[in-house]
């Protein structure tokens, strides 16, 4: 009987080490273990001992199941181990594999824009602040000398929140706050979105970005403006532009003027090009002397400061950089746009 045992065992622990799956597993507990195995046969073929063996044989029957218990138990841990290891070796995966069709993206081109024109104005000396997008009427308009029943207030170019209270129609807020905050000299440059009720077309959205400069100091003169601007001009599209200043009108300067550069796709050329619709100019900022009543408006002497202030759309500037032909282009979010290359 004990030989008999001690046989069973070897030959499941051999069964047992050659068993690398849980399923061989399975199998084999159903053979060694199981109601029909060899140990349940031993167990039932106890009745045919004598009562003296009986006591003893049991025991072995049972020590050595408890032993084979066991031993699967072990075995399970081992092949679920192993199981483990080979799955987290066959599926790993190299994050820093490169990709053939990358796509390198790159800076969106109001951002690009900005960047370029930041760097430049924070060269001169000017410092970047920025203002609220919801503003109050009063510094939207009413100290940039647009007062009530101004047409430039017409609730149909303006989003209105409340009463007193409109999405900022241009970024020229933040410099009537900023003059009535501090004390000259001011050499600021404000920038972010801005809103007008417009309906969506190639050259006009309800959202769009402006970059606004102010300097006020003591004699501060259109000289300054002009060459402030053609340092601007020829920084930004090269030293071959030339920079053209005409009369025009905005309610917070006096005089005023609208700025032209010679087209930066067609150079100027005879003729023309579709950017510049055949005129060899393209118009790219609007400028002026700082109205005296604006001063005083935001609590600056008008008697012994005076300044200048330009501002400029971004996207049309970035349509004229980038020949982008409508403005709906720059916020659909096309990849193509945004330097998608491989
Ligand atoms: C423009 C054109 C002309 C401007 C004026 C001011 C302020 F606050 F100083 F009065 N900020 N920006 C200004 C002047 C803006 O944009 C086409």
């Amino acid at each position: 009987m004990r030989d008999k045992i001690q046989a069973l065992l070897d030959e499941a622990r051999s069964a047992l080490s050659e068993a690398d799956t849980l399923q061989a597993l399975e199998a084999l507990r159903v053979q060694y273990l199981g109601k029909k195995g060899p140990l349940s046969l031993l167990l039932r073929g106890l009745g045919q001992l004598s009562a003296v063996d009986r006591p003893e044989a049991g025991k072995w029957i049972n020590a050595a199941r408890g032993e084979i218990e066991s031993e699967f138990a072990a075995r399970e841990t081992d092949v679920k181990k192993a199981a483990r290891l080979a799955a987290l070796a066959s599926e790993t995966i190299d994050v820093t594999e490169p990709r053939e069709d990358y796509q390198l993206g790159s800076l969106h081109p109001i951002s690009i824009i900005l960047d370029e024109l930041v760097d430049l104005f924070v060269g001169m000396g000017y410092e970047v602040v920025e203002g609220p997008e919801v503003e109050y009427d009063l510094y939207n308009f009413e100290l940039l000398n647009q007062p009530k029943h101004h047409p430039a207030r017409d609730a149909q170019d303006t989003f209105y929140i409340e009463d007193n209270i409109v999405l900022r129609s241009h970024t020229s807020p933040v410099q009537a706050r900023t003059m009535l905050s501090r004390k000259p000299p001011i050499r600021i440059i404000s920038s972010g979105r801005c809103y007008r009720a417009d309906e969506v077309d190639a050259t006009h959205s309800p959202v769009f970005h402006q970059i606004e400069g102010l300097y006020i100091d003591k004699d501060v003169r259109m000289s300054d403006l002009k060459g402030t601007l053609e340092a601007f001009a020829k920084r930004i599209y090269g030293p071959d532009v030339s920079v053209r200043f005409r009369p025009s009108f905005f309610p917070f300067t006096e005089p005023s003027a609208e700025v032209d550069l010679t087209c930066p796709a067609c150079k100027g050329a005879l003729g023309g090009c579709r950017v510049c619709k055949g005129t060899g100019w393209v118009e790219v900022l609007g400028c002026g002397m700082v109205n005296p009543k604006v001063l005083e408006l935001c609590g600056i002497d008008s008697g012994v400061y005076s300044g200048f202030a330009f501002g400029m759309g971004l996207e049309r500037l970035a349509m004229q950089r980038f020949g982008i032909p409508d403005m709906r282009w720059l916020f659909e979010g096309d990849a193509r746009l945004m330097g998608g290359r491989r």
